[in-house]
């Protein structure tokens, strides 16, 4: 197990930021899908959200890690969006050969495995959950030049246009 701090029961804290917080901490309790939303958005901010292949990555090598096979992640599929309600871009959904499958028109929601892959389940299976700590945080880099003095409303408009 590579857990930074394994000190907290039952948690598996990854990527220590402090000595109370994590990036991401891996809840060992299993609980169907809604238990397990509950429970992060209690404790933490939300289950967690995939968006690109690193995260994807990143949360696949924890599962491995801490040897389990699979983990509830906050997707759903009924509307099709993730637990904190942003929405989902299919290309970071990389599902499991045969899945998603439906199985009896109840499997609605989604579980992540140690191979990147996820798969859909009946959100009553209980199984582990990832949860994610904090809120995303991204940063935008940019630089604003300007011949004279700054105009503060030209500045403005310019970062405007370099952000979209
Ligand atoms: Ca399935």
């Amino acid at each position: 197990m590579k857990c930074a701090d394994s000190s907290m029961t039952n948690v598996c804290c990854i990527q220590k930021l402090s000595k109370e917080h994590c990036l991401y901490k891996i809840t060992f309790p299993i609980m169907n899908w809604i238990d397990a939303q509950i429970y992060c958005r209690t404790h933490y901010v939300d289950l967690a959200t995939i968006t690109d292949d690193t995260e994807n990555t990143f949360l696949a090598n924890i599962l491995s890690d801490v040897g389990l096979s699979d983990a509830w992640i906050g997707l759903h599929k009924n509307l099709w969006l993730w637990s904190d309600n942003s929405s989902v871009s299919l290309s970071s959904v990389k599902w499991e050969s045969g899945q998603p499958d439906n199985v009896n028109g109840n499997e609605d929601c989604v579980k992540a495995s140690t191979e990147g892959l996820m798969a859909d389940d009946s959100c009553s299976t209980p199984l582990p959950f990832y949860c994610r700590e904090h809120r995303r945080i991204q940063r935008v880099r940019f630089t604003v030049k300007s011949d004279g003095d700054l105009d503060e409303s030209a500045v403005m408009e310019a970062i405007e246009k370099k952000v979209r």
